[in-house]
């Protein structure tokens, strides 16, 4: 975090705030681990910090301490407005756009707060008088603990504060393999093991976790693995009928494209997933080497994300979302068969 920023935050928080944290939508473990964790630390300093999320996360989270003070906006959402309402100062975590928390926009942009950002996404938007952005970090929780340390305040790091910040790491960085894994990160990560984060116990909790119905999915998913060898892209598709048959359980599929990622050559890998309740096709892109599916996710559908991890939407049906896919890709053939 740059001086001048440090120097915007030291002010807001120069007295005793009523601080609001908000992650984004569907809250992945980065979004919960890094607010949770920021919470923690801002009561620690004496604050009074609240943790809105818009929408509930996935359960493998829900043993992270804290998790049972976090305010669910779509649950309770009197209690939601009420504090946010009442709070000086609004933190945005892990994302970096007010479009990315549903509902809750119109009640942050109604909000006489001051704002900080802090977020690892491209392009963010310009809404806080903070704003900590950083595309090369691994994750949110990683900022969290370099704004900790702007703010000369390391020792504040609990065993909470480290399980919770460990947590949003470790599941950014797909336990610390994708590129954007520095030597810094393993540096905070080990100073988070020092300071009480318990590695493989936190590795337990998060990834042993799969329901019967959910590996059986997963089979589904392996039997429509696609490989498109021309052009170093695999696919999977998961229709809502096989969800149904398999008991679809809300993050049930997360993961799933990185199998498609994880075949020999395969630069570039999609999961495309029918969702007949919102009549669209939902997709998640990833990429090794340089192959950027934040374009692709933005040229093509809608969405967007990092280089290497995006999400888009199809409106069309799953059949034509695939004949089109395939038809865009020769577009690309050049950079998927010259990555790396
Ligand atoms: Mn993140």
């Amino acid at each position: 975090m740059n001086k001048e920023t440090t120097k915007i935050v030291k002010r807001l928080l120069a007295s005793p705030q009523k601080i609001v944290v908000v992650g984004h939508k569907n809250p992945d473990g980065d979004a919960v681990g890094s607010c949770l964790g920021l919470s923690f630390f801002l009561n620690r300093l004496g604050h009074r910090a609240d943790v809105i999320m818009p929408n509930d996360f996935p359960d493998f989270l829900k043993w992270l301490p804290g998790v049972d003070d976090i305010i669910i906006h779509e649950k309770e959402q009197d209690r939601s407005i009420k504090t946010i309402t009442e709070a000086s100062v609004i933190f945005t975590l892990d994302f970096n756009s007010l479009d990315r928390i549903g509902d809750m926009q119109q009640f942050l942009e109604d909000s006489d707060a001051n704002f900080v950002m802090i977020d690892h996404h491209q392009q963010p938007a310009d809404y806080a008088i903070a704003t900590y952005s950083d595309v090369s970090m691994s994750s949110t929780s990683e900022m969290v603990y370099h704004f900790m340390e702007a703010l000369d305040e390391l020792t504040a790091l609990c065993m909470e504060v480290s399980t919770q910040l460990y947590t949003g790491i470790m599941t950014d960085t797909g336990s610390f393999r994708f590129s954007s894994t520095t030597a810094t990160t393993h540096r905070v990560v080990a100073h988070l093991i020092e300071m009480g984060a318990d590695s493989a116990k936190i590795h337990q909790n998060v990834y042993d976790t799969n329901s019967p119905d959910r590996m059986k999915l997963l089979g589904v998913a392996l039997n429509n693995l696609h490989i498109l060898k021309e052009y170093n892209t695999a696919y999977i598709t998961l229709t809502q009928n096989e969800l149904d048959t398999n008991n679809f359980k809300k993050g049930d599929t997360e993961g799933f494209v990185n199998y498609a990622l994880s075949v020999q050559g395969v630069e570039f890998a999609v999961i495309f997933i029918e969702n007949k309740q919102e009549n669209i096709v939902k997709i998640s892109f990833r990429s090794k080497n340089n192959f950027s599916v934040n374009d692709f996710a933005r040229n093509h559908y809608n969405g967007g994300g990092h280089i290497n991890a995006a999400g888009g939407k199809s409106s069309q049906s799953l059949n034509k979302t695939i004949t089109e896919f395939i038809s865009i890709l020769p577009r690309y053939k050049d950079e998927l068969t010259h990555a790396s």
